[in-house]
């Protein structure tokens, strides 16, 4: 919930009160995005100039034990959470994953094992083909000196280290979100509870811990953002990596036509149980609408590569999703203003 109260843009939450900062001027503001329930980032245009308008918190990242592994998090209370919060004695465990710290392509060096790579890594910029620049509109996360690690820019999160991640700061993903009208047997749009008409769209069953999802996936170093929405929802969602060439071929026909015109619903930070102090996901997710069910729906879906199951799933605001998916697939909803 947000309110402009004489001059103030004060932000509300489930949680109840987050912040208020004195608005500059009288620009019309907008609070970006709500993420299960609470304020994830606000920030507004004025005058041309970006003013960081609140604080803003996250929940799926602050769960234990942390992703694949015993490792417990810091205990934190909500008033915790924010940097601006004073708190010395901080100290909380620092865990990073053995298949991370075995130092694969995809992963950043080390601070401590390989601390003399780890200190040539530039911070907020491009950085050779790996984009260390954060989603989020005008910011830039801080790197503190004390420990020389980027700090998560929505706050603490009860873990040091990478845990999961390969990169230190930003882990920029897709999020491709192909939609379509639910339609009963005669072709005839469906309507939910609200009288407005329902979507679906296509996700897919997370391997690692079962939930279900948008068929996304990470941005490769130097790899598009568009071509990474397609490759992951050509592996995930149809099983590209396991098809004949010739299935390849008609694959990449279809998904090329549909990707054609795409609408971004999202950018910026995700509530990802996997972040940590240090390292965090990102996402631009992107709605792919087939109007009239023709192309899309002709699509043979089959789980592959981190999925073990993909289908079509009607959308309301009962559907449970990993991460922040929930947040983007509800954003969709009012762009076609669908039934949520
Ligand atoms: C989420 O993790 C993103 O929104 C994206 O869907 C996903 C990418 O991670 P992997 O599926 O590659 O593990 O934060």
């Amino acid at each position: 919930m947000l309110r402009l109260f004489r001059g103030s843009l004060i932000v509300t939450s489930q949680l109840g009160f987050i912040s208020a900062a004195q608005v500059p001027c009288s620009a019309t503001v907008s609070v970006k995005r709500l993420l299960t329930g609470v304020i994830l980032c606000s920030q507004f245009l004025c005058q041309n100039t970006c003013v960081t308008m609140a604080t803003a918190t996250h929940s799926k990242a602050l769960t234990s034990p942390y992703p694949n592994s015993k490792q417990e998090r810091l205990k934190l209370k909500p008033e915790q959470v924010s940097w601006q919060t004073k708190w010395e004695e901080y100290n909380p465990p620092d865990f990073t994953a053995d298949k991370v710290l075995v130092g694969p392509v995809w992963a950043d060096p080390d601070d401590k094992k390989n601390a003399k790579e780890y200190k040539k890594i530039v911070w907020n910029k491009l950085d050779g083909k790996v984009n260390r620049q954060t989603y989020e509109k005008c910011k830039t996360y801080k790197v503190p000196e004390i420990d020389g690690r980027p700090s998560n820019p929505i706050g603490r999160t009860g873990l040091k280290g990478r845990g999961e991640l390969g990169k230190w700061g930003p882990n920029h993903a897709a999020d491709p979100i192909v939609t379509r009208w639910k339609r009963d047997a005669k072709g005839t749009i469906e309507q939910g509870k609200s009288g407005k008409k329902v979507l679906q769209f296509i996700a897919i069953q997370r391997k690692d811990n079962q939930e279900w999802a948008i068929p996304g996936g990470m941005v490769d170093a130097g790899e598009k953002v568009s071509v990474a929405l397609k490759r992951e929802f050509g592996e995930e969602a149809m099983n590209t990596l396991e098809a004949t060439p010739q299935e390849k071929k008609k694959i990449k026909k279809a998904v090329d036509a549909l990707f054609k015109v795409g609408h971004e619903v999202y950018r910026g930070y995700v509530d990802d149980p996997r972040n940590t102090d240090n390292s965090w996901m990102e996402t631009i997710a992107v709605n792919f609408h087939d109007v009239e069910g023709a192309s899309v729906g002709k699509f043979k879906l089959n789980a592959g590569d981190d999925a073990a199951g993909v289908k079509w799933m009607d959308i309301s605001s009962e559907i449970k999703l990993y991460a922040s998916h929930q947040h983007f697939i509800e954003e969709v909803t009012k762009r076609h203003e669908a039934h949520w």
